[in-house]
């Protein structure tokens, strides 16, 4: 199993490196960077990070086709490559619905225009010079003018098309999900795709790109998880609710107190369910535990995401001392 981290550039790059190098010394293995225009951005960050750091393999998590034109994000992909000596990743969405909304971008056809993207950024990383007609892209004779190394693309994926999309088109797949139930349901789309296009499952790096929460107090992990759990909740379609067994009511509470900017009622509707549907929190060897299960189903990277633990830097070092070595 392979252990990644995510940060959100929300503050300051050189605070994000901070914690960037306290997460190479745990050990983790991959570090991802969130991309929303309104934070920090992304390759800045990206850049930084490559610059102070020598071992972990590193990439935005994830980007978008409606932002960025693909042949860009490929050429920022391989600068990064580049100046991170051969460690970058490419992770790559349909995007956040409400962030593309505030800058006039509808949601049309995210799925092809993801796909469409990928199929371009890999012949580009290839050092193909590319002719492309697509829905929504077209490219004619272009190449970057330098030559890439190999950056694995991962699809960024929660619907069912895109699963099967990001199986057949990708290297990797990026599941916001923390439960057993999610990738029960997700990894047989997963090898569907893969097989589509001949590749077998074990081609792929599964990732379960979780909330996680660790502490040694398992209390203080549960309430710490609480918050993001708050907004996971109020951000799921009904489907999510019916996989996990949660009570629509109850998630109504929790989605009405968010919406109406009262996020004591919100965080405080939260229940065991949905801890336990939408975060792996606890003692390092309770979330050893609920890694270890993600294993048997087939994931082969689990990402810390928001919010790690009550205290982030204490929080990777449990991970990296820990819950790393036991699954
Ligand atoms: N979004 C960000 O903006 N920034 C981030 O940093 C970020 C990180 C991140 C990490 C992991 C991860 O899994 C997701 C992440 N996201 C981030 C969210 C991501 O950008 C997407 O918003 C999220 O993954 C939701 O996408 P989805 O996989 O649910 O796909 C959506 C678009 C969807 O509708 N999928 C349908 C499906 O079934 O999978 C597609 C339906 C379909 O096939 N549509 C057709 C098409 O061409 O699009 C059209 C069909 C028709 O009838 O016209």
């Amino acid at each position: 199993m392979k252990f990644g981290v995510e940060f959100v550039p929300d503050t300051e790059v050189r605070k994000v490196t901070e914690k960037v190098l306290a997460a190479e010394e745990s050990g983790f293995d991959f570090l991802w960077i969130t991309d929303h225009y309104n934070n920090r951005n992304v390759y800045l960050t990206l850049g930084d990070a490559a610059q102070h750091t020598s071992e972990v393999t590193l990439g935005p998590g994830v980007t978008n086709p409606y932002l960025v034109h693909p042949a860009e994000t490929a050429s920022a992909a391989a600068t990064l490559d580049e100046l991170s000596g051969g460690r970058a990743v490419l992770g790559i969405g349909a995007g956040d619905r409400s962030t593309l909304a505030k800058l006039g971008y509808g949601w049309e056809k995210p799925l092809t225009r993801t796909r469409e993207a990928v199929s371009v950024m890999r012949r580009l990383l290839n050092g193909e010079t590319v002719d492309f007609e697509g829905e929504f892209f077209e490219l004619s004779g272009a190449s970057l003018n330098m030559e890439p190394g190999d950056v694995p693309i991962y699809v960024g994926a929660q619907g069912p098309n895109m699963m099967r999309m990001a199986g057949r088109y990708g290297d990797g797949v990026l599941m916001n999900a923390s439960h057993r139930r999610d990738f029960e349901y997700a990894v047989p789309l997963i090898e569907e795709g893969a097989e589509e296009s001949g590749k077998s499952l074990s081609d792929l790096d599964v990732v379960a790109y979780a909330s996680v929460s660790v502490a040694n107090d398992e209390e203080a992990a549960r309430e710490a998880a609480r918050p993001v759990v708050a907004f996971i909740v109020a951000g799921s379609p009904p489907v999510v609710y019916d996989r996990h067994g949660i009570d629509p009511e109850d998630a109504e509470r929790v989605a009405g107190g968010i919406g109406s900017g009262d996020f004591g009622a919100a965080f405080g509707a939260v229940t065991r369910e949905m801890l336990d549907a939408f975060a792996i929190y606890g003692t390092p060897s309770e979330c050893a535990d609920r890694i270890a299960e993600l294993r048997k189903l087939g994931v082969t990277q689990v990402v810390a995401g928001s919010p790690i633990g009550p205290d982030k830097v204490e929080a990777m070092n449990l991970i990296g001392e820990e819950v790393k070595p036991s699954p």
